[in-house]
């Protein structure tokens, strides 16, 4: 392996220790305390761990913090431009103290590491934010985790790996450093031009991977990011899949996959610099910079947080330093007449190209829109397609909403057998008195209660739109922010039909079907929506109905046409 760049530092860093020493650190942990860490601090571990961050043998000190923050750099003077720091809780600093040993574990409490602590300090956000995103706007998702996600202290200490973080999928393409390295080795190449994506790969990402191959005389190693990437990417099991089916586009052993399980912090010009070292530290020689890299998108204002060139700009300054090639790229643009990606600069006539962002595609792709094929190749279409069905193959939840006795249940019941009619998606009713029932027989009418009870329908109803099944739900639901909330959790697998059923008070009053009004105004039931507890009617509703001019046939119609209109029917 002599012919491979050295990892950063000089020495690929392992930090799985020796089996007696992993027998003393099982028996010591009986008597430590435990960290259980979240999905983005068992990314940092496992890359700790397994050496893509060599030369770090742990989570930053509070001075090498201090000086990556300042000057991009660990104190000893090696380049590292991102903090790779353990947050922790107040309460969880409060009971840790330096000197101490902690056991860090995954969410079920399985011991990967334990952890030296050496120091325990309050973060400074705002100074982070500026230093290493340079802004501390919300709408950056690096800033956003940082304030809402992080917790309020660090811990730092040098780290001894008992276990890797386990992993049941796609694991032989779960290469550590070390297992890439020595593949290349075998496979005798001599150069490897490292891709970063966290999209799946297009027709101009494999020109742009086979013009850089070109360059540079090298192979590639196509390492996507499965760790946390950007909020709203396309999920990584079906970018995985586009892999594979694009990989068959290069000629035989020409590329090598590899998932690379990063917490990305999409902190542009700094973010890509931190890629380069991790691709060094797997061997890489060069190292594929396109336009954006690692960008965040735009701030609130519209305006995009970093020029589209700062990440090139920031590694040729330093990729002398460091020994891996940068390989830099313009966008890619399609030219239709000659059927090909060219770079945007390389286009005499810029209003013949064709582009579209990832932002577009992922918008396609929900509403069901039909990817062009200039765009990537046929199977990665099937395989997006299969992941992001047109919409009249998505679930999606029905979500009346309305006072008791307003008429949601009847209407509920006509359109679950207008659906069963349909007879091409299964169908579950959540109606209020059954959701009582089933769900929370244990739960009353309290604030708090009606919550837990709304959120639990919410629950059930995005399982079964996730599933492409169809919720039909009719619950009181009184407060819009819990309805806001399963409103997002929800879109996020398929339609949200909220249907307010806007029956007066007086009304629904006047027919007390249940009895249940009167009652109420007898004062027999404390906290009667609409008569002594408040409903609060929503402002965006999909579909208004009132059923004291509407038959339920009626209503249910409203609800079909505008299902309909939105693609979810046909
Ligand atoms: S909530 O607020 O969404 O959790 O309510 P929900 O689960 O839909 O339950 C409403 C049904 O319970 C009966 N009921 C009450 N409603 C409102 N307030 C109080 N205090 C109350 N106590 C009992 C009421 O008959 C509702 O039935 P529907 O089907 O809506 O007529």
């Amino acid at each position: 392996m002599t012919h491979l760049i050295p990892p950063h530092g000089g020495e690929l860093v392992d930090l799985i220790v020796p089996d007696e020493r992993k027998e003393v650190l099982r028996d010591l942990s009986l008597h430590i305390p435990s960290i259980a860490l979240s999905e983005s601090q068992m990314c940092d571990l496992e890359l700790l761990m397994n050496g893509a961050f060599s030369p770090l043998k742990g989570f930053l000190s509070q001075t090498d913090y201090a000086s990556v923050l300042d000057r991009m750099r660990l104190q000893d003077g090696t380049l590292w431009p991102m903090p790779v720091c353990l947050d922790v809780t107040e309460v969880e600093a409060s009971r840790l103290e330096a000197g101490q040993s902690v056991a860090l574990r995954d969410p079920e409490g399985f011991m990967l590491a334990v952890m030296n602590v050496e120091e325990v300090w309050p973060v400074d956000k705002e100074a982070e934010a500026q230093a290493v995103y340079g802004t501390t706007d919300m709408a950056h998702p690096g800033v956003d985790y940082l304030f809402n996600r992080t917790g309020s202290h660090y811990v730092g200490g040098a780290v001894e790996g008992v276990n890797m973080p386990l992993h049941f999928d796609f694991k032989h393409l779960r290469l550590t450093p070390l297992e890439v390295r020595t593949l290349c080795a075998k496979l005798g190449w001599r150069r490897m031009v490292g891709f970063q994506t966290r999209n799946p790969l297009h027709r101009a990402q494999f020109e742009m991977t086979l013009r850089a191959m070109r360059e540079t005389k090298a192979n590639l190693l196509l390492q996507p990011v499965v760790g946390r990437t950007r909020p709203g990417d396309i999920d990584y099991y079906t970018r995985v899949r586009c892999y594979q089916a694009a990989g068959r586009h290069y000629a035989p052993n020409m590329v090598l996959l590899s998932l690379l399980p990063l917490a990305m912090r999409m902190a542009g010009p700094r973010e890509a610099l931190w890629h380069a070292l991790i691709r060094k530290n797997y061997g890489c020689t060069h190292f594929i910079v396109g336009r954006d890299h690692a960008g965040p998108g735009c701030d609130g204002k519209g305006r995009p947080f970093y020029g589209p060139y700062a990440a090139q700009e920031l590694l040729a300054r330093h990729q002398d330093e460091i020994g891996i090639r940068i390989v830099p790229f313009e966008e890619m643009v399609y030219l239709p007449r000659q059927d090909r990606y060219v770079p945007c600069g390389d286009v005499d006539d810029d209003a013949e190209a064709k582009r579209l962002s990832g932002t577009e595609l992922r918008s396609l792709l929900r509403s069901g829109l039909e990817i062009p094929e200039w765009f990537t190749f046929p199977e990665v279409i099937t395989e997006l397609r299969s992941a992001y069905p047109p919409r009249h193959r998505q679930g999606f939840t029905v979500f009346f909403t309305g006072l008791s006795g307003a008429g949601k249940s009847t209407i509920a019941r006509v359109l679950l057998s207008r659906f069963l009619e349909m007879g091409d998606r299964p169908v579950t009713l959540l109606d209020g008195d059954i959701v009582r029932r089933h769900l929370s027989s244990e739960l009353g009418f309290s604030k708090e209660d009606r919550d837990i009870n709304v959120r639990r329908i919410g629950f059930v109803a995005s399982e079964i739109t996730k599933n492409r099944g169809i919720a039909i739900c009719a619950p009181i639901a009184p407060y819009r922010l819990s309805r806001r909330q399963i409103r997002q959790m929800i879109e996020e697998y398929g339609g949200f039909i909220e249907v307010f059923v806007a029956t007066s008070l007086e009304v629904c009053e006047k027919r007390d079907r249940k009895g249940i009004y009167a009652k109420a105004r007898a004062g027999l039931i404390k906290g009667f929506t609409g008569i002594d507890d408040p409903y609060e009617p929503p402002e965006n509703a999909e579909v208004i109905v009132d059923t004291s001019d509407l038959t339920p046939d009626e209503a249910a119609q409203e609800v079909l046409l505008e299902l309909q209109r939105q693609g979810y029917i046909r």
